[in-house]
């Protein structure tokens, strides 16, 4: 029995300040009701799909922030777009801002399978930015401030016939990322991604980031033999220009389908699953190959420590 996927990857483009939730939820359906033209099975939606990317505004007192974060999940204004999926019989990802019952913020993810179940919420592990206001930048990127770091890591969850795995935009840059995952079995892994194209600590980057974004996820999934699905929110959001192209990366570290414009755009592909074997069963054979006995500095060190 093959084990294939149709999973769209559902980039959109700007998200600016005064779009509405309602708005944004009509795009997603749109996303949504193309994905179901194109056989999709999964839709994944970028990081932070709701709303426009909002830490690149300073705020002293982040309560009056409060109106950017999610606190229920379904919402009302969510339910129509979990309504319109279980009708399509499709399930997605959606990224959004939490903030949970008890006061703690996150940047989260929500995968939802085909009969409208939620399977399991991830929120992001590596934090990119800074934590207090820095006035000479021409814009925030304050993450830092905004959200906390996720204590409960990488899971893997079992979903759409596979083992699916979820990381945010940041966390794609880390091997370690991919590697717990891949230490799980993982087989597909959905992340969403705002990236700025103009790095303000490096400007010398931000004719690479094109680069980077599909030199970190064609490595992560060759070398964890596992699909990736990256979806941006790209394009000129607030003045700040964003990174598109999305993709869908093979197992084998190919990309087999991109997107070519930084606006709402759905591509897709049929995911066979069992084309991971090929890798893990392989050349990475992580039970056979791999030294952790030489790893410990992995887990056990944080920074560079030069003897
Ligand atoms: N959203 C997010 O994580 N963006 C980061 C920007 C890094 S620069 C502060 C990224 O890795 O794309």
């Amino acid at each position: 029995m093959s084990r294939i996927v149709t999973v769209g990857a559902a980039q959109m483009g700007p998200i600016q300040k005064d779009h509405t939730r309602k708005e944004v939820v009509e795009r997603l359906i749109t996303l949504l009701r193309q994905g179901h033209q194109a056989g999709c099975d999964l839709v994944v939606f970028p990081e932070l799909a709701l709303t426009t990317f909002f830490p690149r505004w300073f705020i002293d007192d982040i309560t009056q922030a409060d109106h950017w974060y999610e606190t229920e999940m379904p919402s009302p204004v969510t339910q129509p777009l979990f309504d319109e999926a279980k009708k399509l019989k499709i399930g997605f990802c959606l990224g959004y801002a939490e903030l949970t019952t008890d006061g703690h913020r996150f940047n989260t993810q929500v995968l939802v399978e085909r009969d409208g179940s939620i399977v399991a919420k991830y929120r992001k592990v590596h934090i990119p930015g800074h934590e207090h206001n820095e006035p000479d930048r021409p814009f925030q990127h304050a993450e830092r401030y905004y959200f906390e770091p996720s204590m409960e890591g990488f899971g893997v969850w079992k979903a759409f016939g596979g083992r699916l795995g979820m990381m945010i935009c940041n966390d794609r840059r880390w091997p370690e990322s991919y590697r717990v995952m891949g230490l799980q079995g993982v087989e597909m892994i959905l992340c969403g991604y705002n990236t700025p194209i103009h790095y303000v600590p490096d400007p010398s980057q931000d004719i690479l980031q094109g680069f980077h974004n599909s030199l970190v996820m064609q490595s992560g999934a060759y070398q964890n033999g596992s699909w990736v699905i990256g979806v941006a929110k790209g394009g000129v959001e607030e003045g700040v220009d964003s990174l598109g192209q999305s993709m869908i990366v093979a197992p084998s570290g190919q990309i087999v389908a991109q997107a070519f414009t930084t606006g709402d755009e759905l591509i897709s592909a049929r995911c066979d699953l069992d084309w991971c074997a090929k890798y893990t069963g392989t050349l990475f054979d992580f039970e056979r190959y791999r030294r952790p006995e030489v790893y410990g500095r992995i887990t056990s060190q944080r920074g560079v420590v030069i003897d």
